[in-house]
């Protein structure tokens, strides 16, 4: 088959698809914040790492996107812990993809939602998903795992921030300035770009040295940012501070900022439930207000 003759199938291929469901036309463009990558050689039994990262815990509202970089290797991402759950598949469910597809899903509620590859039922990954947010009074700010970060049950959370207090447009880019407090000294800062306002940003603990990396989507630049290191492993408190510092090229007329708290645990130990529950209320209704700075 000549080269000529492919291309006209496949155009022709995705003109009937797109024709025949406008949904599937609608998910030619990616609109996933969040990225899961089932990496090369996801599909045997034997691999690391099957959906990457396999659990994640991120806030309502959040769409994922799964991309199939395995290659030779069809996979589904269907909802439900197996085929031995009767429900499987009723939440989210992609059909077979092929390597380079991509599988996108909104998740509007909160909960649990373990899923799996229909082809390789071994394969099995999990989002977690919390309704919990705390609005500022320039942003709001919500947690995958709510005000108390968990690390031994979760080990990465997505935070996101949505500017209240000025209207962004879609296609507009604002700059960021997060701080990382943590018992009230500077452990991180960085600046993070992103279009629309929205900010996506994970927090992952690990025994490593500081790093930054993302977006998981950079055309355009829609996507989650992650920061990971050691000093996010400690049992603190720690305070999230924002600001935007640029919307396109020149900074806002008045200065936007909050300061939002992230209790980080290594366990939740039982016996501390009460006084936690008490600081969790805290927490979420007293955002501190930065204001003019
Ligand atoms: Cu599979």
């Amino acid at each position: 088959m000549n080269l000529g003759i492919t291309v006209t199938l496949l155009v022709a291929g995705i003109i009937a698809t797109a024709g025949a469901s406008s949904a599937y036309a609608q998910d030619q463009v990616i609109r996933g914040t969040y990225a899961i990558r089932m990496p090369p050689g996801a599909f045997d039994q034997n691999s690391a790492v099957f959906y990457d990262p396999p659990a994640s815990a991120i806030p309502v509202g959040t769409t994922v996107v799964w991309f199939n970089d395995d290659p030779g290797q069809m996979h589904t991402v269907t909802s439900g812990t197996g085929f031995e759950d009767a429900n499987y598949g009723s939440a989210f469910d992609s059909g077979f993809m092929n390597e380079g597809a991509f599988f996108q899903h909104t998740f509007d509620a909160a909960g649990e939602f373990p899923y799996f590859c229909q082809l390789h039922p071994w394969m099995v990954g999990k989002i977690t998903v919390s309704d919990a947010f705390e609005q500022g009074h320039n942003f709001k700010f919500s947690s995958g795992t709510g005000p108390v970060f968990d690390f031994s049950k979760n080990e990465r959370t997505l935070l996101r921030l949505e500017p209240t207090s000025i209207e962004v447009d879609e296609d507009e880019p604002v700059t960021y300035k997060i701080t990382i407090l943590k018992n009230g000294e500077e452990a991180f800062s960085g600046d993070f770009r992103s279009l629309g306002g929205d900010l996506y940003l994970e927090l992952i603990p690990t025994d490593t040295d500081t790093r930054v990396y993302g977006p998981d989507i950079s055309d355009p630049i829609i996507g989650a940012y992650h920061v990971e290191g050691s000093f996010l492993k400690d049992n603190a408190a720690y305070t999230v501070r924002a600001e935007i510092t640029q919307i396109f090229d020149r900074p806002p007329e008045d200065q936007i900022g909050d300061d939002f708290g992230v209790q980080i645990v290594p366990e939740f130990p039982l016996g501390i439930l009460l006084p936690v529950v008490a600081g969790i209320g805290a927490t979420i209704f007293a955002g501190r207000r930065l204001g003019k700075l």
